[in-house]
């Protein structure tokens, strides 16, 4: 069905439109809408990725708004800007990428040579191979999808090849390249699944083979962060980085995969873990190993199951290797009928390796024990992924700079911001402004490490008039960019730059993302996204 859905939303093309929400007193988030031919609002996107999607019954009513996973896809994301939604247009000549140029009149992409073309529908390679490339928003583990095929109008010529890149690594396929005949309109599928930091980049290429006759090729790349364990469910165990075990008491086991009955089974007959529930006979266990450092935020409601409403309930704990990290100690409780359930929230840090477990107790007897939990586990270290209402949340403080001090901001409930002492001392999650008082984001190392700090700052788009910001990085007392006095971003500069700056921090270190009001305050909004993630 939804793939129905979303396949006539293909055919038919999708109306992309990007402006302001002014919804609400936050305002100024900057998100995609995506509309069907109908203009019903199909999904909406922020430029982290962070999703909501809509669905709608045959008589065009709502039936469903859920968050869906971060999700990028190259056909409803095209466009004639290079770098919008993450998106890029290139060919390769052999030796390096190189950006293409923006053909107004053809409305597509063009390189060196005259067959060098990216278009909405096809790809055409010219001697120099032509590639999308995509550069990750966020730290994850991402799934790549996404049909490649000959175009129906180009099925004749000796084919064409692809394959898919991560930096400078082959993803897809094992090696050398997968070849499309001139004549396959079917073509091939890949499925496949990475972790990528923030900052790397796929590559989606092809490659003329032989000559390049009659070589347009239709190729929509699909791209789905997948922390959500529903999205991640498999039959593999360590496949997205999640495991399927039972709890002896002793230790942990892996259950082995029930191909009839398409769910993992432990050693007895009620350890039983499926994409949508888990039923312990004892212990069973979901088990995440984190990928990479970082700190991460685990959310996912966890209840008893719809058709299971009976018996004296579950208990149920996070652990984090031996350690326990929710409840703060012994049992949630979750009763034999409580379709409703809890949802923790919970911020942890994460070295590469370590283990999480999710796990689900009988509590006295294991009838009706059928429990459904979803976990989901996203790195936060960007900080519109991190930014909250609390100070310290995730390692994120909310602070002005008076020229002697740094001194916390409050938070607005009504307005849904920070506000330091003067009225445009304001730090929301899309925008910093200063007023005489620099605005000032802190970020504490929650590890030692070394680090890599990237995320554009530039003019926010509604305030592109006045004299412009300044704007540095401070480790502690320290200036770390630029490497001397200020930034400057001029009043109406919306492209901004981008630090790249690798910094050793220790535990408890301060890093600060200032932004001085240069001259005056008018019209002084600033975007910061500041990304911070541990390299070693
Ligand atoms: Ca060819
Ligand atoms: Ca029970
Ligand atoms: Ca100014």
């Amino acid at each position: 069905m939804k793939f129905t859905f979303n396949r006539c939303i293909f055919i038919f093309g999708i109306a992309l439109f990007m402006f302001l929400d002014v919804t609400s007193n936050s305002a100024l988030a900057m998100k995609s809408y995506f509309y069907d031919t109908n203009g019903r609002l199909v999904q909406e996107s922020a430029l982290t990725g962070e999703t909501i999607r809509y669905s709608y019954d045959q008589n065009g009513s709502l039936i469903s708004k859920s968050s869906g996973e971060s999700f990028f896809q190259y056909l409803s994301a095209f466009s004639s800007e290079q770098g919008q939604s993450n998106w890029y247009y290139q060919i390769w000549n052999g030796t390096r990428y190189e950006d293409m140029t923006w053909d107004a009149v053809e409305s597509r992409w063009k390189g060196k040579k005259d067959w060098d073309i990216i278009s909405k529908e096809w790809m055409h390679p010219d001697g120099n191979d032509v590639a999308l490339k995509w550069v990750a928003p966020q730290t994850g583990s991402i799934r790549i999808t996404g049909k490649v095929a000959k175009h129906p109008i180009n099925l004749q010529g000796d084919g064409v090849r692809v394959k898919i890149m991560k930096n400078n690594t082959q993803v897809w396929p094992a090696s050398g390249w997968q070849n499309i005949s001139g004549n396959d309109s079917v073509g091939v599928t890949p499925t496949v699944n990475v972790n990528v930091t923030i900052g790397d980049t796929l590559y989606f290429i092809v490659n003329q083979n032989g000559n390049n006759g009659y070589d347009a090729t239709t190729w929509n790349p699909v791209i789905t962060y997948i922390e959500k364990f529903s999205s991640a469910f498999s039959s593999q165990q360590g496949r997205n980085n999640w495991y399927y075990q039972t709890w002896s008491g002793m230790r942990y086991e892996d259950m082995a995969w029930d191909a009839a009955e398409s769910r993992w089974q432990g050693g007895k007959t009620w350890n039983i873990i499926s994409k949508e529930w888990m039923h312990p006979d004892g212990d069973v266990a979901l088990k995440w190993v984190a990928p990479q450092t970082g700190s991460i935020r685990i959310t996912g409601k966890v209840a008893k199951h719809p058709i299971n409403l009976q018996g004296d309930g579950v208990r149920v704990k996070i652990m984090k290797n031996s350690a326990q990290v929710w409840p703060a100690s012994g049992w949630q409780s979750i009763n034999g009928d409580d379709s409703v359930g809890v949802a923790p929230s919970i911020n942890v840090n994460v070295t590469i390796g370590d283990s999480l477990y999710f796990i689900v107790n009988q509590n006295g007897n294991n009838g009706y024990d059928g429990t459904a939990w979803n976990p989901a586990i996203i790195y936060i270290e960007k900080f519109s992924s991190a930014f909250s209402t609390e100070q310290g949340r995730n390692n994120w403080y909310y602070q002005i700079w008076n020229g002697t001090r740094y001194e916390d901001m409050t938070w607005n409930a009504v307005e849904s911001r920070w506000r330091g002492k003067k009225d445009w001392d304001i730090i929301s999650k899309e925008w910093m402004h200063p007023d005489g008082n620099d605005a000032a984001l802190k970020w504490v190392a929650p590890q030692t490490g070394s680090i890599r700090i990237t995320g554009k700052v530039a003019k926010h788009p509604i305030n592109l008039q006045g004299d412009g910001v300044r704007v540095k990085i401070m480790k502690n007392n320290t200036q770390v960019w630029p490497a001397s006095g200020w930034q400057s971003i001029s009043g109406d500069d919306a492209v901004g730059v981008t630090p790249t700056v690798n910094v050793n921090v220790t535990i408890g270190d301060s890093l600060y993302f200032i932004v001085n009001q240069n001259g005056n305050n008018g019209y002084d909004g600033t975007t910061w996204n500041p990304a911070i993630n541990y390299i070693n």
